[in-house]
């Protein structure tokens, strides 16, 4: 793998403020190992009770952000907000947003670009659909969404690359080890030969779709897995300690 293990904690949109409290006072009290990165990703408005309650050990992750500077934008919330609030992540490209929302690769770069230039990481999610995956397109979907990344953002220092097989987010159907690990080598031979075998052996390559307690150890101990992005099971506490 590459560097250190990542584990992000995607809430989306779940939890109250009494719901996130506990969340919170579980993760403080949890012991994590040293060479873990653990970041949380609450909804907007709770990022600030995230922030100021949460042990700086974790780190603090948005779901989304606008695609450039802030303004007559209604309802979004711009990267410079993201960093005054002391956000050090955003996510980008999730699954929910590409699928339900309608965002596009182009626009997904974009703002990933945008996000990169304010100061924050970005954990750029790609993945293929069932449909996709069983008609033998899955390397190809990846390597579209990467493109649209690497065709916009100006360095890949701060960026962590997310595979999320769409199958497998929310449905309990987590890919097995070798389904994952093919996927991200695959994803790290494109960064060889599209970006620079730097870039391709320093970015982390986290998998997300029904991660848990009981699957996430043979998961890890693939070669190519850097670490995590959960969902559901983030929301019950530590998965990986
Ligand atoms: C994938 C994942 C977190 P879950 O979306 O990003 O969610 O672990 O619930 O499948």
């Amino acid at each position: 793998g590459s560097g250190k293990f990542f584990v992000g904690g995607n809430w989306k949109c779940n939890g109250t403020k009494e719901s996130i409290g506990k969340l919170i006072s579980d993760l403080n009290s949890a012991k994590l190992e040293s060479d873990v990165d653990v970041v949380v990703a609450p909804p907007f408005i709770y990022i600030d009770q995230v922030k100021s309650s949460l042990t700086d050990r974790m780190e603090v992750s948005a779901q989304n952000c606008w695609i450039g500077k802030g303004g007559a934008f209604t309802g979004e919330i711009s990267g410079e907000q993201l960093k005054d609030i002391g956000c050090k992540w955003v996510i980008l490209g999730h699954s929910e947003r590409r699928h339900i929302i309608g965002e596009d690769d182009e626009f997904i770069g974009k703002k990933a670009a945008y996000a990169l230039g304010q100061g924050l990481g970005v954990i750029a999610c790609i993945g293929e659909l069932l449909q996709e995956r069983e008609e033998g397109k899955t390397f190809d979907v990846c390597y579209k969404q990467l493109k649209a990344f690497a065709d916009a953002v100006p360095s890949w220092d701060d960026v962590v690359i997310a595979y999320e097989p769409v199958w497998a987010i929310g449905t309990g159907k987590v890919a097995t080890p070798q389904q994952a690990q093919e996927v991200h080598v695959a994803v790290r031979d494109w960064l060889i030969k599209n970006v620079s075998a730097e870039v391709a052996s320093k970015t982390r390559i986290i998998y997300g779709g029904s991660v848990n307690g009981s699957n996430c150890a043979d998961l890890a101990k693939q070669e190519d897995i850097d670490g995590f992005l959960v969902g559901g099971a983030s929301l019950k506490g530590l998965v990986i300690s």
